[in-house]
């Protein structure tokens, strides 16, 4: 930890204010260089308390960078964990206003929902199936207040990993008997596939970047609770998107989700 907390806060409510405005700001890191993943972490954990002292509530749990397709993307080799607030949640088939972000961009992803807490250290693939209720497919809408989506990791862990807005599918369906592995993801922007993928992608099985964020948050002293909504990071690359797009997601035993960009 390098930062005083007055720092802290400032940096969080300068990014904070920065999505809400739908603003590009230049990275953090490049005047604070020595910013390192606690402080990015302690500006997350601050950003969460501006926004419940806003009146909103915590929907859910993300993490990112957990697939070689979006690594390969950023340039990173490591994951990064997020948090999903209850206005970022679109109903399925809904319109999401483009003028209220700066330049997003949709990942299809694998959610989880816990039936009970996991707390790591330790969690694995296996406790992860044994705590889950069900799975439902999912798209995040990425949206880094970065110009550019041009950062470094603790810049992106700052500005909540760039969370933004995301849509959950209606199918769900317990994972007894599902192979989240192999089951196929096929994404369509206007009608044109514009990316493919399996399960797999997402760290070798999605419950695996499930376990990685239960650890990562027990050693924050923090689990994921009962109930908790989670997605497991894009299994394919991000696709960028803008006013009149039109996104549909197929996914192999899980229906499909979709949206519209007004
Ligand atoms: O959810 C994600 O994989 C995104 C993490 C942050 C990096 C980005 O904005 O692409
Ligand atoms: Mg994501």
């Amino acid at each position: 930890m390098t930062l005083q907390p007055a720092v802290i806060r400032q940096l969080a409510e300068h990014l904070e204010s920065a999505e809400r405005n739908a603003r590009a700001v230049t990275k953090i890191t490049d005047a604070h260089p020595g910013l390192d993943w606690d402080d990015a972490y302690a500006i997350q954990d601050m950003i969460r308390r501006i926004k419940l002292e806003r009146g909103h509530k915590v929907a859910g749990y993300k993490a990112g960078l957990t697939s070689r397709a979006k690594m390969k993307q950023m340039g990173v080799e490591t994951p990064v964990f997020g948090l999903l607030f209850d206005y970022m949640s679109v109903g399925d088939g809904g319109e999401i206003k483009a003028a209220g972000l700066i330049h997003p961009k949709v990942e299809a992803e694998i959610a989880f929902v816990l039936k009970r807490p996991l707390r790591g250290p330790g969690c694995h693939v296996g406790s992860v199936l044994a705590a889950t209720d069900f799975v439902v497919s999912a798209v995040e809408i990425i949206d880094s207040r970065y110009e550019n989506f041009r950062f470094d990791l603790p810049s992106v862990v700052a500005d909540n990993t760039s969370a933004s807005r995301f849509v959950a599918g209606g199918v769900a369906r317990e994972v007894m008997g599902l192979d989240l592995r192999t089951l196929g993801i096929v994404m369509e922007k206007n009608g044109e596939i514009v990316a493919l993928a399996a399960g797999a992608a997402v760290l070798g099985h999605p419950a695996a970047a499930v376990a990685m964020l239960a650890n990562a948050l027990a050693a924050r002293g923090e689990e994921l609770p009962a109930g908790a909504f989670v997605m497991s990071g894009g299994a394919t690359e991000a696709v960028a998107v803008a006013a009149g797009d039109s996104i549909h997601v197929r996914f192999q035993d899980l229906g499909s989700v979709s949206m519209r960009f007004v």
